[in-house]
């Protein structure tokens, strides 16, 4: 007599069975759901991103050989991609993001192009070197933030006697994920306009009348640091302090008041000397770069040793916790503004 199936045991027969019935599927393009099922939708976020540090005098030196075995005209752009080692061979630092250092040595340019990828810059480096954005020239100086948004043409230059080096980080995976990414080089690029003109208009906290919305991104191409680190200073001095963030502020659209680019988000805090933040994490994957002093992070169990320029990168839903040893200024740039528009955003404080 044969025992009724509900009380059957797997035998290795059924498993075998099984095995032959999968590689059956698989030729007709089916796979099992009931193996797969846990890797889907797991837990809690299971990053392919490692939490890695890139020290800024080897990157540094790293880029400079590069400046002597190619010029930036046969690069295109020469950039090192800060890959992550979790992500090996997809030029990305997270799973949504690009991020590299880009050298312009003196009297160097990067001629314009466009593609639908956003980018932003953060100088690092170099005096009088530029960046034009649909033909606003706007100089970049140590700490500035700069724009590329979607679909403007852009270029860079260096008119200065040093190397100039800043971080670019771009939405390139996003792009690619949705198969979405166009790009155009050399052709019709737009008009000269008067450089800094997107400051006056938006940059002083004032807007000019009537103005309108034209773009998911912010008009103001350049976000000073000087601006910027005045801000984190009055704010320390009055407080309050944030347990997980020191004092932090948000670059914003003025138009808005939203975040700068629709796929990426930038925030620029100080953390006084001393401070130990408390353990926090949320489901953006951010890029840190620090801009002021020297201190250390510890990264989903990872610890850093960061000084200035040293760039670190946080997966998502690993817990960070920040102490400065100096007072200390860190850009950071995320995915977190996608995120939040398609309701997948996540933050949480742990108890300590
Ligand atoms: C790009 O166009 C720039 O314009 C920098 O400076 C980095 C990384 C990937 C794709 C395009 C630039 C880039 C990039």
């Amino acid at each position: 007599m044969t025992s009724p199936t509900s009380t059957r045991t797997s035998s290795a027969r059924d498993s075998e069975a099984r095995e032959i019935f999968y590689e059956e599927i698989a030729k007709q393009n089916l796979a099992p759901l009931w193996q797969r099922i846990a890797g889907l939708v797991s837990r809690s976020p299971q990053p392919a991103a490692q939490p890695v540090l890139w020290k800024y005098p080897a990157v540094r030196a790293a880029l400079l050989e590069a400046g002597a075995l190619l010029s930036a005209e046969e690069a295109e752009r020469r950039v090192l991609i800060l890959e992550n080692p979790g992500l090996r061979g997809r030029s990305q630092i997270t799973g949504s993001l690009f991020a590299g250092l880009q050298l312009l040595m003196p009297g160097e340019q990067a001629d314009a192009h466009r593609h639908v990828a956003s980018a932003l810059r953060l100088f690092l480096e170099g005096s009088k070197a530029y960046t034009t954005v649909n033909g606003e020239k706007t100089m970049m100086e140590r700490g500035d933030f700069v724009l590329t948004p979607s679909w403007t043409w852009h270029e860079h230059g260096n008119d200065g006697p040093d190397p100039a080096i800043w971080l670019d980080g771009l939405d390139v995976p996003i792009v690619n994920f949705f198969d979405a990414s166009f790009s155009e080089g050399g052709g019709a690029t737009p008009a000269a306009k008067p450089a800094h003109d997107s400051e006056a208009r938006y940059g002083g906290g004032l807007l000019p009348e009537n103005a309108e919305r034209s773009s998911l991104s912010s008009p103001l191409l350049n976000y000073r640091y000087g601006r910027a680190r005045e801000s984190l200073a009055t704010m320390q001095r009055n407080g309050p302090l944030d347990a997980c963030h020191g004092v932090k502020l948000r670059y914003a659209n003025p138009l808005t008041g939203g975040a700068v680019m629709p796929t990426i988000g930038a925030a620029i805090q100080l953390l006084p000397a001393g401070f130990d933040s408390a353990p926090c994490h949320s489901t953006d994957a951010t890029i840190f770069a620090v801009v002021e002093g020297h201190g250390s992070s510890e990264i989903g169990g990872a610890k850093f040793e960061w000084a200035e320029n040293d760039i670190f990168v946080a997966p998502s839903w690993a817990v960070r916790r920040h102490h400065a040893s100096t007072e200390a200024v860190i850009f950071s740039f995320s995915d977190r503004p996608a995120q939040e528009k398609l309701g997948l955003w996540r933050e949480e404080r742990k108890p300590v």
